[in-house]
């Protein structure tokens, strides 16, 4: 009797694995799903972008250079020789995970550490609710905001933020604080 159970069971399990096939109705493995988001992931990017610093009532710093890679060699290469000239000054940097890893944006300056910095909407970038660390440099301390043009809860970003706490996956603006 358990025998014929089994059997019929196994049998079940066949017809319903064909008519999955067939009709692409499954429900075989929630780890389809998973590996399915995983595979959805954004791609490697890294960029560089040259800001000057506002002048208008916009916390969007004007564009002046913007350089981006999507593979890790060519980024770095890039951001070697970028960091070696005395010109450039490093203003705020957000990175895709924890520990400064995966896909990375970093915003500069030409005309030293002074000035107001910003961005209004990290989606316009593809940033939003994307970073989990953060560093300020140039001696600056940053805001992260939760929302778009500066608004909702903000976290102090003031040097190298190896994770970012209630703002992981949050962010979606920033603006020079000091
Ligand atoms: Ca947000």
């Amino acid at each position: 009797m358990t025998v014929h159970r089994g059997y019929r069971r196994g049998l079940f399990g066949l017809i319903t694995l064909a008519l999955a096939l067939l009709f692409g109705t499954s429900d075989l493995s929630p780890g389809l799903s998973i590996g399915a988001r995983a595979a959805q992931e954004e791609p490697f990017q890294a960029c560089f972008i040259e800001l000057a610093p506002h002048t208008d009532e916009s916390d969007t710093s004007r564009v002046l250079a913007e350089n981006c890679f999507d593979d890790p060699e060519s980024a770095a290469d890039f951001s070697v020789n970028l960091h070696a000239r005395d010109s450039v000054y490093v203003i705020f940097t957000i990175w895709e995970h924890a520990n400064f890893g995966g896909s990375s944006y970093e915003w500069y300056s030409t005309s030293g550490c002074s000035g107001d910095y910003g961005y209004d909407d990290f989606n316009v970038i593809g940033w939003n609710d994307r970073a989990g660390s953060a560093r300020s440099a140039c001696g600056r301390t940053v805001n992260l905001w939760e929302h778009t043009y500066q608004m909702g809860a903000s976290v102090l970003i003031n040097g190298y933020h190896s994770s970012l706490g209630v703002m992981n996956d949050q962010s979606s603006s920033w603006d020079t604080a000091n």
